[in-house]
């Protein structure tokens, strides 16, 4: 019989001995070649630890749930894009919120003007809700809804939107994100600081497991960490420590862990590493129960870990946007074939705007293939021992778990996030990657290789945000005068007073298992009663008088105070990537001619304007920019134009990078050059960065913005470009737009 040695001389022959380990970027040595000694025994799907699935029959029994994220402009126009897509094919809702809502601003707000109806759907008060609603019977239509800032105004309005369709909140299906740690991390839609961020997790886990016992408490996050440039080991690591955190933080408000536990779930990124990304959702289900286990849970259900996926949106880009069908249906093969419960896959014009009808209609095509063409939902676990997979997700099960272990050190991921370790490390492995990227070393068909001469222009989405904007201004105004003003008043003053009075304080005098939140027949508190300081109960009430989003918030923030934070980029990483490369030591040499010349090293801001936490972006750019010598200054987030304004006379700065990728670059850009020109410095040069349609880019020319650099742009490029409006003689590097 033939034996491995035998292979590895066959192989070794053929390729003159080269080592064929492939170093992946989590540090995986990956072999060309696994073999039985190598897998070991998964178990069975639908026993533990469910490295095979939760399900027993999983696909075979019932697919996975189609459920594409989406939300544009209004409720009336999202609504009737939900109710055409239900009727195509998709099975679930998910609800797409724009930034103002995420952050807890109604409409009218003057810090919102250009987020607005952009990124999401504008939603205000339960009557906005309601509408988005309208047709759709909410007990029986599974919801998720993407909330982690504005979680409580959201899952009020959700909650009486049910109600006033007769639905009871025992009968709502659905989830809601309400994964707040990971905004600290990566996301960026907090609204208020961490500690009283975590009661509202716990508070909101409490009173859905008394009421509503079909809805997922919240929906535990490594996608963003994905996007923002996580490893599969990181991502799988963080979330499975954030799952943590929130579990035991229930507890110690006084949750039996069973009680709540089988309706936690968790969401997934699904990138382009095949295999890695198959073993990662086995590993993460194995991890779930491992932990679960040691925290004490009884029920099997408790110890499951659910999850959504998504493709991922990195992943896709501008150029040859064809490209993306492709990239999309491999990711969301990965995907089922590692057992989620629910996908969304991503549109092919990821990378420019929100969907089209066309675009949506192909990406929820791509599932529906998958399920109805294929037969890959014909049998369980199809790729459930293979040796390279089990060998994969065994790997990643310890390489993740030595990361919990740390966090486990640092005290828990509430305080390893406050230490920056974790954002720390995904934004190492995101320049690294950039780095890799732009230097040809990660293929990306269409953009570092392969390119097109010419690309052809895709018909995008365009939101006429001051429309929607002048709208929901009309109908706040109307909610605002139909209401009682003295019914709506009184509720937000108790909400004001239970976010006063914190539970954590209580539940530090009371033992578990002894306080009056454990009364219920299952161990949960039952009844009104118990839930007099819940800000979730409190903010119902306020949201029955019509108070709205903005006043919701504000009744909580009063006690909270609002979170702020300025990003501090990485050095070294993307700099010590290029160490030997020429276009690398032209770029350094130019920013110090500059520098000589102006006198200072040239300094350049990064600024982030309007409600748009993507933040990747921006730092990879100042840590890049940084390394190359330039004074990179990193902008705090959320800023309006005219902070943005201020921060560059402050440090009399050489140029403005606006990075944006939630649309409302039309609205924050141009203002800000207005402004600079106003002040009298139209010398300092702006350019642009981020999700932005080719075709917005004569409007940004001509409103002054001086380089556009949509995804795929090369950075030392970009560079190079900016050396050049800064006056320094600098052959060209390639060709940016
Ligand atoms: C499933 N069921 C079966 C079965 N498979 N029953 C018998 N045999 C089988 N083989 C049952 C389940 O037990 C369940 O019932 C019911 O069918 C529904 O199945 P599910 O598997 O639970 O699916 P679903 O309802 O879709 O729930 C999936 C979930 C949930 C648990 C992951 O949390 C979810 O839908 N999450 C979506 C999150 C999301 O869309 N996020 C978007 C983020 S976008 P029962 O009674 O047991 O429940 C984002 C981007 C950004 O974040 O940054 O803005
Ligand atoms: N509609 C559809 N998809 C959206 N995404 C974000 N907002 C929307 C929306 N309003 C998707 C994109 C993005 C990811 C975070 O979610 O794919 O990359």
């Amino acid at each position: 019989m033939t034996s491995y040695d035998d292979w590895k001389k066959a192989a070794d022959k053929e390729v003159k001995g080269k080592d064929l380990t492939w170093h992946t970027p989590e540090g995986i040595a990956v072999k060309p070649l696994y073999t039985s000694d190598d897998a070991g025994d998964p178990g069975l799907p639908g026993f533990a630890p469910f490295t095979r699935g939760v399900r027993a029959s999983m696909y075979a029994g019932r697919p996975w749930t189609i459920r594409q994220y989406a939300g544009f402009s209004t409720a009336e126009e999202s609504n009737a894009f939900y109710r055409r897509n239900l009727a195509a094919g998709q099975k679930g809702l998910s609800v797409a919120f724009d930034l103002a809502t995420h952050r807890g601003y109604d409409s009218d707000h003057p810090r919102v003007v250009g987020d607005v109806g952009k990124a999401g759907v504008a939603i205000d008060s339960v009557e906005d809700m309601k509408i988005l609603f309208d047709g759709i019977p909410l007990d029986q239509m599974s919801v998720s809804m993407t909330m982690n800032g504005a979680v409580i105004p959201i899952l009020a309005f959700f909650i009486v939107a049910g109600e006033e369709q007769g639905v009871s909140q025992a009968q709502l299906d659905g989830t809601i994100q309400n994964d707040i740690l990971k905004e600290f991390m990566v996301r960026n839609t907090y609204i208020y600081p961490p500690e009283p961020s975590m009661r509202i997790v716990s508070d909101i886990i409490a009173y859905t497991s008394a009421h509503m016992p079909k809805f997922n408490s919240i929906s535990i996050s490594g996608y963003h960490m994905h996007e923002a440039g996580a490893t599969a080991v990181q991502e799988l690591a963080f979330t499975i420590a954030d799952g943590k955190e929130y579990v035991q933080r229930a507890m110690a408000s006084g949750l039996d862990i069973d009680a709540f536990a089988g309706r936690l779930s968790f969401f997934f990124g699904i990138g382009m590493n095949f295999f890695m990304e198959v073993s990662k959702l086995r590993a993460a289900r194995t991890l779930w129960h491992r932990v679960m286990d040691g925290l004490g849970a009884k029920d099997e259900r408790s110890k499951m870990l659910r999850t959504h996926c998504q493709t991922s949106g990195v992943s896709l880009q501008e150029q040859d946007p064809y490209n993306n069908v492709v990239r999309t249906t491999i990711e969301a093969m990965a995907a089922t074939l590692g057992g989620t419960q629910s996908l969304h896959t991503n549109a092919l014009d990821e990378a420019i705007a929100l969907p089209t009808e066309f675009s949506a209609r192909i990406a929820r095509n791509t599932q529906i293939i998958l399920t109805e063409e294929t037969g890959i939902t014909k049998v369980v676990d199809p790729l459930g021992g293979s040796f390279y997979v089990e060998a994969l997700t065994a790997e990643l099960v310890d390489q993740a778990w030595k990361i919990i272990g740390e966090v486990d050190e640092l005290g828990g991921m509430t305080k390893a996030v406050a230490s920056g370790m974790p954002k720390r490390l995904i934004e190492e492995a995101a320049a690294a990657r950039q780095a890799r990227v732009d230097k040809g070393e990660d293929v990306i068909v269409g953009v570092n290789k392969y390119r097109l001469g010419t690309e052809e222009q895709l018909d995008t989405l365009d939101i006429d945000n001051d429309a929607v904007r002048q709208g929901q201004i009309a109908r706040l105004a109307k909610t605002r005068a139909a209401r009682d003003e003295a019914v709506c008043q009184r509720a937000l003053t108790a909400l004001t007073e239970a976010a006063r009075h914190s539970p954590f304080e209580s539940s530090e005098v009371e033992t578990p298992g002894s306080s009056a939140r454990t009364d219920g027949p299952l161990g949960v508190a039952r009844g009104e009663r118990n839930f007099e300081d819940n800000l979730l109960a409190r903010a119902i009430d306020a949201a029955r008088a019509r108070a709205t989003l903005g006043e919701i918030s504000d009744a909580m923030e009063t006690v909270f105070g609002r979170y702020a934070t300025t990003p501090v980029p990485v050095k070294g990483i993307y700099g010590s990537a290029h160490e030997f490369d020429a276009a690398w030591a032209l770029v350094v040499e130019g920013v110090d001619a500059v520098g000589r010349r102006l006198g200072h090293k040239p300094r350049v801001l990064i600024a982030k304007m309007g409600q748009d936490g993507h933040d990747r972006g921006a730092n990879v750019v100042a840590s890049a920019f940084s390394d190359m010598g330039f004074d990179a200054i990193s902008g705090p987030l959320f800023q309006t134009p005219e902070e943005t304004l201020a921060l560059a006379l402050e440090k009399d700065v050489d140029a403005i990078g606006a990075s944006s990728l939630a649309a409302g670059h039309k609205t924050n850009i141009p203002k800000l050059i207005h402004l600079l020109r106003e002040a009298g410095r139209p010398d300092i040069k702006v350019f642009a960065g981020g999700v932005i349609p080719p075709q917005d880019y004569e409007f940004l020319r001509d409103a002054g913005v001086v380089g556009i650099y949509g995804p795929g742009s090369n950075i030392v490029e970009c560079a190079g470009d900016i050396l050049r409006l800064l006056g320094h003689n600098m052959p060209p590097l390639g060709e940016a737009a």
